[in-house]
């Protein structure tokens, strides 16, 4: 599913550079990987924004919650995976600043450096071709990622290499290595420097699910869809692990490894591939995995599976687009969504909708409609994004056809979270931003903090499962309940009386829960409140203040080498 905006019909997968050229040092090179540089949360030359900060919920889905937004990093997970599938010795530079990029260029002689980037960040690539050039000016520059996709891309910076589509297969051909040997999955902490209620969460080992990414794009090929069109579009996607098998496997690893047993699937549609979901059931079944997967799913998808299924997959967390039901999608086709989402979370799953704001049907009188209905959904979560016609897509393609792309849109601000990139017939620019940030406002407003709502989910979840035959399934709540009833409840208590001043009815709602968590916790969560909330109640006010006065939160800088042997 969808995590963000749209984009391309890859038509040269393998790079605009010949395919059949080598490095002269084949596996011997010296590779550096690099995303690019921070800081992201400010307005620069660059092209950083300030409402395009590295954080996925802070950025697109709980950026109207205030101090209970959701905040947390996520690593870049392409180079990470090019990186463990060559023997190469090969750094990783993760969210580097400018000196650190330029510290790792001089003191380490890299034979090849590869950039990767996404289409917002083409200013960053070009600066980083150009530091490279300058400070290691014998290193072959190769550029991958969603950047790619732009058209002219090739005039615009200066690389030697452009790599379209799937990088593992193009870097082991570069470097002379077996494109087609097996897949090794890196190790993967899915989340990095949680903070909600502006407190930063611990971080355990096991404690936050690992990444696991069984393919990339998706079949199903929307027009606006960037990572589909990336990776092919319609009818194609590049597939890492075919089989239920192999994802046990590569799972159980990472349960070993990491020492976790949730599971973040980094997929753009999981449950498409039903025979292979279905496999790895009964894997898991067989070995006693109590496992809990975060898929990203669309709602013809999720129709394949009863809802039992779901449940005794370890489905906890569900990403489903929701567009609109006027958009005429195949993947809603005959799927009512508010349904399906009810009762996905009557179920214990919780749901995170996305919503396209800017529909060509859109228009100033029914666009309010259309949000009370998305808002109506009553997802855990909820995205919203500008349509937006991104290079690559049969959607820009289309818009581009039609002269209605407007042609002084800088790329740094083509995001989804800013304002229109082309020429709708009813709304104008200046309004998408509104419409949009109203829809995140209202969401806010009329269901609460999202950690409200995902609580809510849990204790419907718990209470139906609690006594379910599947030990697994039952485990799997009972870990959840047992771990987070008091903390939960002490952060109810702390929401109770914070969103007081933003809806009196949504606090009340609050209050019942806690009432109900109470009753299904253990002694020592019933007392945690009386001390945890105050502090929660106190931290968060902190919080707040601290927002007004501008506060933003960056990644860290992480570099990791692998097969490395000293210059
Ligand atoms: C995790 C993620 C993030 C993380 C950050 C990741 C990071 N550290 O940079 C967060 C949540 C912060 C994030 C933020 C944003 N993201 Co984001 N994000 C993703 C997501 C979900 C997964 C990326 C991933 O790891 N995929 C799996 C890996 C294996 O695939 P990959 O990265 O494409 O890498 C493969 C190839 O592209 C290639 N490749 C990649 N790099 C390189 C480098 C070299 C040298 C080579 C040879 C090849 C190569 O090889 C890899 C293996 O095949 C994708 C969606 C998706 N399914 O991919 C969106 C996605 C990349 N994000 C996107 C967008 C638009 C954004 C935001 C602008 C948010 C928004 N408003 O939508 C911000 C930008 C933040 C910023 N300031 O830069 C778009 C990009 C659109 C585009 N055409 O440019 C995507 C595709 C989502 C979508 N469908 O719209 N994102
Ligand atoms: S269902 Fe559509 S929007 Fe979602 S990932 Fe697939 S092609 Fe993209």
């Amino acid at each position: 599913m969808e995590l963000h905006t749209s984009s391309l019909h890859a038509s040269h997968l393998n790079g605009h550079s010949g395919i059949s050229e080598k490095h002269p040092k084949g596996a011997e090179a010296r590779v550096l990987l690099s995303s690019v540089f921070g800081p992201y949360a400010q307005d620069d030359e660059f092209g950083s924004r300030s409402i395009n900060p590295m954080e996925l919920y802070h950025n697109q889905v709980t950026r109207a919650q205030g101090s209970f937004s959701l905040r947390m990093f996520h690593r870049s997970w392409g180079i990470m995976m090019i990186q463990a599938n060559i023997s190469a010795p090969c750094a990783v530079l993760d969210f580097p600043t400018r000196e650190d990029f330029a510290r790792e260029l001089k003191t380490n002689h890299y034979d090849v450096v590869g950039l990767s980037g996404i289409i917002v960040n083409v200013a960053k690539v070009r600066e980083m071709c150009r530091m490279t050039r300058e400070l290691s000016p014998h290193s072959v520059i190769v550029v991958g990622g969603h950047v790619a996709a732009i058209p002219g891309i090739e005039k615009m910076i200066d690389a030697d290499h452009i790599v379209k589509g799937e990088g593992v297969s193009w870097m082991r051909r570069y470097l002379g290595e077996d494109e087609n040997a097996p897949i090794q999955h890196p190790a993967i902490v899915s989340g990095m420097r949680t903070r909600i209620m502006g407190i930063c969460l611990p971080e355990r080992k096991g404690a936050t699910a690992a990444t696991i990414i069984p393919s990339v794009g998706c079949p199903m090929g929307c027009n606006f869809c960037t990572t589909s069109a990336f990776f092919g579009g319609k009818g194609k996607f590049v597939n890492f692990f075919e089989t239920g098998d192999e994802l046990f496997d590569v799972m159980s690893r990472m349960e070993d490894e990491l020492k976790v047993k949730s599971f973040f699937v980094m997929d753009e549609n999981f449950l498409l591939h039903r025979e292979r979901a279905m496999r790895l059931l009964e894997r898991m079944k067989e070995e006693h995995k109590s496992w809990a997967l975060s898929v990203f799913a669309s709602a013809n998808a999720i129709r394949k599976y009863t809802m039992q299924e779901l449940v005794e997959l370890g489905v906890s967390w569900l990403w489903m687009g929701l567009e609109s039901p006027r958009a005429g999608y195949s993947k809603l086709q005959g799927a009512d969504t508010r349904e399906l989402t009810r009762e996905l979370r009557e179920h214990g799953i919780r749901v995170q909708g996305s919503t396209i704001i800017g529909l060509e049907h859109h228009t100033p009188d029914n666009i309010v409609a259309e949000i009370e209905h998305a808002v109506s959904h009553d997802t855990d979560f909820h995205q919203f994004m500008l349509y937006t016609p991104v290079p690559g897509t049969p959607l820009y393609q289309q818009m581009s056809d039609e002269g209605r792309l407007l042609r002084d849109v800088d790329y740094a601000d083509v995001h989804g979270q800013f304002k229109f990139n082309f020429k709708h017939a009813a709304i104008s620019r200046e309004d998408s931003k509104r419409f949009l940030d109203w829809a995140f406002w209202r969401d806010f407003q009329l269901n609460g903090p999202s950690l409200y709502r995902i609580s809510r989910t849990l204790m419907a979840g718990w209470k139906r499962y609690k006594d379910w035959p599947d030990t697994r399934v039952r485990e799997r709540f009972a870990r959840e309940m047992g771990r987070l009833s008091g903390i939960y409840s002490s952060a109810l208590w702390a929401m109770e009386r914070q969103f007081r001043k933003v809806d009196r009815n949504v606090s009340g709602e609050i209050r019942a829960l806690r009432q109900e968590f109470k009753q299904e916790s253990g002694m020592w969560s019933r007392m945690l409140p009386a001390v945890l909330g105050p502090v929660l109640l106190w931290t968060t006010r902190r919080e707040e203040r601290r927002l007004a006065r501008g506060k933003t939160y960056e990644p860290p800088t992480i570099l990791e080498r692998s097969n490395w042997v000293e210059a």
